[in-house]
């Protein structure tokens, strides 16, 4: 479709960006914090690039108020961060670590003293080691309680100060990564217990939005889930239908619980012939039904170009952490579909997909299918980035990559979307999980290698103006 003239962002529309405790934080083991299955994950020689961590990670902990004043600077609308669940409760569960709320109060006052509204993300990855090790985790019930319990002492902690709520970071990718592909803790490869992990975490979503909405708490909630758009890689009929599988085996079983609390049938066909559905006991679907998000948060990075793949097909293939272009591996799931190069788009130098339009398409699947505002609570460049020796950062490429995906935003809006604000990712420069300090995202340059050493200085980069300009126009110059 193409329109005579586009439609201007919403007048309150919120310009932000985003970041996770772990990936900026550090101060691991500060003011009564314990342990998180990362702080042990990352020290497995091989899981991270050249054993990068988040000990120190960008030093957030101890520099937030001059992050914050960079913020403030560039104009932001809002700033998306996550609590660490260690920080509140260092077992996970118990008494409340009360030095670990006033990091996140202060953190929070200081946002709103600049005119920032602060967005939380409940959980961002780093589950409380004391719980994986009492009980398995998102493998037990047992923690549809705990994290709901945690959950319910943020909203009341921070209520009035805090509107917008994430409950889950990319469910998607935290089981498949943890319990498919071994490459997030707790390292596990085994589908059956990837399903019965994530149906534990879809009821434990539900049971948290339920509760802010029983609470009253004033605000909005919703997960925020990882939306590759799926497309075919030619009009073949089957390779149409191996996108129709992609869709529905890596899209629909997320968002179709969120919003409908239903699954897919196709793709619980797929399960249930496998012999990896995962099992649902009486009054488990009632609760994913009641369960209400009042927007659907969505991190967009790129589509996955799909073709037919027989049962004796590919699978699980080695991603690229290493930034070397091209390292990456084919990968599917046998028997559904299989990812293949896009001829028609660019790759990043860790082999992501550029494609602006693709955030289009997503936005209007999105409000389509479900009807429901969006918060594109991601999207963002991982590049190299230069510092010349007067202390610049040159990041033309990014600020294509961030305009023209603006600019895909505009044309969904125009289409209908109602979309409520833009996180990029992400402010500054930070931990990458699996990529370490190499694979940057910031408007804000952070002097710190992949070898772990540096000032941590901060410097603008040139794409800090450039947002600093969107926002100020809220989207005309972009
Ligand atoms: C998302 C995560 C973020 C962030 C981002 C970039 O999946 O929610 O935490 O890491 O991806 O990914 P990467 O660091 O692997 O490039």
């Amino acid at each position: 479709m193409f329109h005579k003239q586009l439609k201007d962002f919403p007048k309150d529309f919120l310009w932000g960006s985003a970041s996770a405790a772990y990936q900026v934080e550090g101060a691991w083991q500060e003011d009564g914090k314990g342990a998180s299955v990362w702080d042990d994950f990352v020290r497995i020689p091989g899981k991270t690039f050249k054993g990068t961590n988040g000990d120190v990670a960008v030093d957030h902990y101890h520099r937030f108020k001059e992050d914050v004043a960079l913020m403030k600077e560039q104009g932001l609308k809002t700033y998306r961060f996550s609590v660490a669940w260690t920080r509140i409760f260092p077992e996970g569960r118990g008494e409340v670590n009360q030095a670990g709320l006033d990091f996140y109060l202060a953190l929070i006052d200081e946002l709103l003293a600049a005119g920032i509204e602060p967005m939380v993300t409940l959980y961002h990855w780093d589950l409380p080691k004391a719980l994986q090790e009492a009980y398995g985790g998102w493998e037990s019930r047992q923690i549809i309680e705990d994290f709901t319990n945690y959950a319910a002492t943020l909203f009341e902690a921070f209520r009035g100060k805090v509107k917008y709520w994430v409950s889950l970071n990319e469910q998607n990718v935290f089981t498949s990564l943890g319990y498919l592909l071994a490459a997030h803790p707790p390292g596990v490869t085994d589908p059956k217990r990837m399903y019965e992990v994530n149906h534990i975490a879809n009821l434990a979503n539900a049971s948290v939005i339920n509760t802010f909405h029983e609470m009253e708490i004033p605000g909005k909630i919703g997960p925020s889930f990882a939306y590759t758009p799926n497309y075919p890689i030619n009009s073949d009929p089957k390779n149409i239908l191996a996108a129709e599988n992609a869709e529905d085996l890596m899209a629909h079983y997320w968002m179709d619980v969120y919003l409908w609390g239903e699954y897919p049938i196709a793709a619980m066909n797929f399960l249930k012939e496998q012999g990896i559905a995962p099992t649902i006991e009486p009054g488990d679907m009632e609760l994913l039904r009641s369960a209400k998000p009042d927007f659907l948060g969505i991190n967009y990075y790129q589509t996955a170009t799909n073709a037919a793949n027989p049962l004796d097909g590919v699978g699980a293939g080695k991603m690229n952490t290493t930034g070397e272009k091209g390292s990456s591996e084919e990968t599917g799931t046998p028997g559904m579909f299989k990812k293949v190069e896009n001829p028609f788009v660019d790759r990043t130098n860790w082999d992501w997909e550029i494609d602006p339009q693709g955030l289009r398409v997503a936005l209007r699947r999105i409000t389509s299918r479900y009807r429901i505002p969006v918060m594109i609570t991601e999207n963002g460049l991982g590049e190299y980035d230069k510092l010349t020796d007067d202390h610049q950062i040159h990041d033309q490429y990014r600020i294509d990559y961030l305009s023209s995906h603006v600019h895909a935003i505009k044309e969904a809006i125009s289409d209908g979307a109602e979309v409520l604000g833009y996180c990029t990712w992400s402010f500054t420069d930070l931990l990458s999980w699996l990529n370490g300090y190499q694979k940057r995202y910031g408007f804000v340059y952070i002097d710190q290698d992949e070898n772990q050493d540096g000032s941590l200085t901060r410097y603008k980069k040139d794409s800090f103006y450039w947002y600093q300009e969107v926002i100020k126009t809220n989207g005309q110059n972009s």
